[in-house]
């Protein structure tokens, strides 16, 4: 019995807890993927570029903008606010893609 309280008192607690969380957006043949994308507040992504092209991936409305990527090279931002982020490619305006940022876990 008290074995049982632990392990749901355990349970519990990793439920509680809103790690955040890192997720990749590869950038691939002029695509992002994957979109849209849903995180949570506080979780990081990190744009990859697998082309031999360089991206931007800049957002819209300004909030995020990696500038210039050339091949390999990695952007993270952090999403802070809960919101859908609609983003793409200065060099490539027809690149587009979403991320959907979710109110933190409880
Ligand atoms: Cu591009």
């Amino acid at each position: 019995m008290n074995k049982l309280l632990v392990f749901l008192s355990l349970m519990l607690l990793t439920a509680g807890s809103a790690a955040a969380a890192t997720r990749t957006v590869d950038i691939r043949n002029f695509k992002f993927n994957p979109t849209p994308l849903r995180i949570h507040v506080g979780d990081s992504v990190t744009f990859v570029n697998h082309d031999n092209e360089a991206h931007t991936a800049t957002a819209y409305d300004k909030s995020f903008d990696s500038q210039g990527l050339d091949s390999n090279d990695k952007w993270t931002h952090v999403f802070r606010k809960p919101g859908t982020y609609r983003y793409f490619c200065q060099l490539h305006p027809y690149m587009k893609a979403i991320i959907i940022v979710l109110p933190s876990k409880m």
